[in-house]
């Protein structure tokens, strides 16, 4: 149709997709050949389409944490991180993408035995190959995991400084995820204290299945922008502080929909963040998992909200003002 034409001609950024969560069920198989894994022992295993059919139907976010850190077994050597992070890209680059912000997970690889440079050299040669071959800038974000203790992250985190990765370009900000109910709302303030004195770009999730409280938390301890940020909504005065300060929100409605934190698009607060003032961008999170590439969520966006050329070029304007780049790259992509 004309507005999915639009939508797939309007040039996007990414800020909010897991590397990891691009492991589709086909590529899980042709991994899992190519190192010689066997796949776990559990019925959703059985297939390709078995998998597939599994991840219709997640009933939470750790249900689907459970198969997004299971599949990543089959990721081994330096290859496998790039060609995962390559399969990523040229999606991004048929859907529009100009500038893409990634996340990965160093710790649970480290937990199997994959050392932390192996991760960061695959990942980072999948980007260096999407800006030379697709003209699609990157931006490696290291997460840390809430669902492992705080010592892990912190031993990640000294690794991490010592690489010189920072420095050289290679990893340009650290974000958090998994479980976001359960573990203390702040468990990492002291490493964002000490990233944000040496200006290191944070973000971090909350505010997916947690309250507004996770987000406040979150921005307290210096997180510079929110991945999800769904339960805003629920706090207007923190809705205003958000939209005065410019903090945006990294949304990713079709995840929202698919983890069940919303009962359907048109839930998720579109409306609301345009007419507050939030700022927000629309992301894809876990594509090869939901079904839903960045595409696949503005145009799932635009059935639920039906919005305007207008309030799509403000959504496009401010997805590229508020990504982690200089402002020579910005007035390229605006
Ligand atoms: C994630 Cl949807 C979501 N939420 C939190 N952590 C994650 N890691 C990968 N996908
Ligand atoms: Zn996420």
């Amino acid at each position: 149709s004309k507005i999915h034409e639009f939508l797939q001609g309007l040039p996007k950024c990414e800020h909010h997709v897991h590397l990891e969560g691009c492991l589709t069920p086909e590529l899980t198989f042709q991994l899992a050949s190519r190192n010689g894994i066997t796949l776990p022992d559990d019925p959703a295993y059985a297939s390709v389409d078995a998998l597939k059919n599994r991840f219709e139907r997640f009933t939470s976010l750790d249900d689907f944490l459970h198969y997004y850190f299971e599949s990543m077994a089959v990721l081994r050597s330096e290859q496998d991180f790039a060609d995962l992070a390559w399969a990523y890209f040229l999606q991004a680059d048929a859907d529009g993408v100009h500038h893409a912000e990634v996340f990965f997970d160093p710790q649970v690889h480290q937990e199997r035995g994959i050392s932390y440079e192996t991760v960061v050299n695959g990942f980072s040669a999948g980007c260096k190959r999407a800006e030379q071959e697709l003209g699609i800038s990157t931006r490696l974000i290291l997460c840390f995991l809430r669902h492992l203790p705080v010592a892990s992250a912190n031993e990640l985190y000294d690794q991490f400084l010592a690489s010189g990765h920072y420095e050289a370009g290679v990893i340009h900000g650290l974000g958090w995820s998994s479980s976001e109910v359960g573990p203390p709302k702040d468990m990492f303030r002291d490493i964002y204290a000490s990233a944000a004195a040496k200006k290191i770009p944070l973000t971090a999730h909350a505010g997916e299945e947690g309250d507004a409280s996770y987000i406040s938390t979150a921005l307290e301890v210096g997180a510079q922008r929110i991945d999800h940020g769904i339960n805003l909504i629920q706090d207007p005065q923190l809705m205003q502080r958000v939209a005065k300060e410019s903090i945006l929100l990294s949304v990713c409605p079709v995840s929202n929909l698919k983890l069940q934190c919303v009962k359907s698009i048109a839930e998720v607060p579109i409306r609301k963040f345009l007419e507050a003032g939030v700022k927000f961008s629309i992301n894809s999170d876990d594509p090869a998992y939901f079904g839903a590439y960045i595409l696949g969520n503005y145009c799932a966006v635009q059935e639920a909200f039906n919005l305007s050329v207008l309030e799509w070029r403000i959504i496009a304007e401010n997805s590229v003002q508020e990504s982690w780049i200089p402002n020579e790259r910005k007035a390229e992509l605006l």
